[in-house]
């Protein structure tokens, strides 16, 4: 199966709001299992299909142990359940090399549908609930450094502009 290209900020592309998935079909799976094959073979714990250039309203996660437990959330909604924050490191396979402290809600509930359009719910925590909401930034076109000072993602930015020019 395939592996796709992982688009790297600050690649303007990562920007572009996702649309709904209304066809839920042949195609959909194999874009499924084309990204849970790229998120495995990058080490990565969430994938959103912003960040393989599909510009659609689809994420994935991982966070087992045994890297055999994908969930897959499409069209997800968010519903805040606790005003309390955690704080996490934070990366992103669109950010290699760069890890950083970021808060967000605790507890959240998601209503997504899964690959047959099927509806259903779920209270995520701690991690699970941190990675849920960083991957449902990339499908609004954010990541996590939006959240860092100016500085310090200017300094990512010169890095990973400085490795984009060694590796063209
Ligand atoms: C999002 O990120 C996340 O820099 C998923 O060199 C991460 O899977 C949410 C990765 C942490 C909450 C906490 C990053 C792999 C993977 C890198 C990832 C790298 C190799 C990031
Ligand atoms: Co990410």
């Amino acid at each position: 199966m395939p592996i796709l290209q992982i688009l790297e900020f600050p690649d303007p592309k990562l920007r572009k709001k996702a649309e709904p998935v209304t066809v839920f079909d042949e195609k959909l799976k194999v874009l499924i299992a084309d990204m849970l094959e790229t998120m495995y073979q990058a080490e990565g714990i969430g994938l959103a299909a912003t960040q393989v250039d599909v510009h659609k309203r689809l994420l994935l996660i991982d966070i087992s142990e045994n890297r055999d437990s994908p969930q897959v959330f499409i069209n997800p909604e968010i519903e805040v359940l606790e005003s309390e924050l955690s704080e996490y490191d934070e990366g992103c396979l669109s950010v290699p090399g760069f890890y950083e402290t970021v808060s967000r809600p605790r507890m959240v509930k998601i209503t997504a549908q899964d690959s047959k359009g099927e509806k259903f719910e779920k209270v995520a925590e701690d991690i699970l609930a941190t990675c849920i909401q960083h991957e449902i930034d990339h499908l609004d076109g954010k990541l996590f450094v939006d959240y860092l000072s100016i500085l310090k993602r200017q300094r990512i930015r010169s890095k990973l502009e400085k490795d984009h020019k060694k590796s063209a």
